[in-house]
């Protein structure tokens, strides 16, 4: 998955973004938009991300491609809809 954040217009500007991480345990970045600082981590099996505030405005993010995936993976994310 490339890098992106996430700002399509229907969503709550600043809403939390929920991410829950199920099966094969893949490594999740980060990359400030201005600095190019990374912070990498890893999503483990059960895992939950929150995403709050202003990180979609100065931080992109990507599953990083790899060759060593070791099995299925299911990712849920919960985002906030503004009509
Ligand atoms: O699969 C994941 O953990 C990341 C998904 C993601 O980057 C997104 O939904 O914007």
């Amino acid at each position: 998955m490339a890098w992106h954040s996430d700002g399509e217009k229907d969503l709550k500007k600043d809403g939390t973004i929920a991410s829950m991480s199920f099966g094969a345990e893949r490594k999740f970045s980060f990359k400030h938009k201005q600095t190019q600082e990374k912070i990498e981590l890893m999503l483990e099996h059960g895992s939950l991300l929150l995403m709050k505030d202003t990180t979609q405005t100065h931080w992109l993010h990507r599953l990083p491609p790899t060759k060593k995936v070791t099995g299925p993976r299911v990712n849920l994310t919960f985002r906030i809809i503004e009509y």
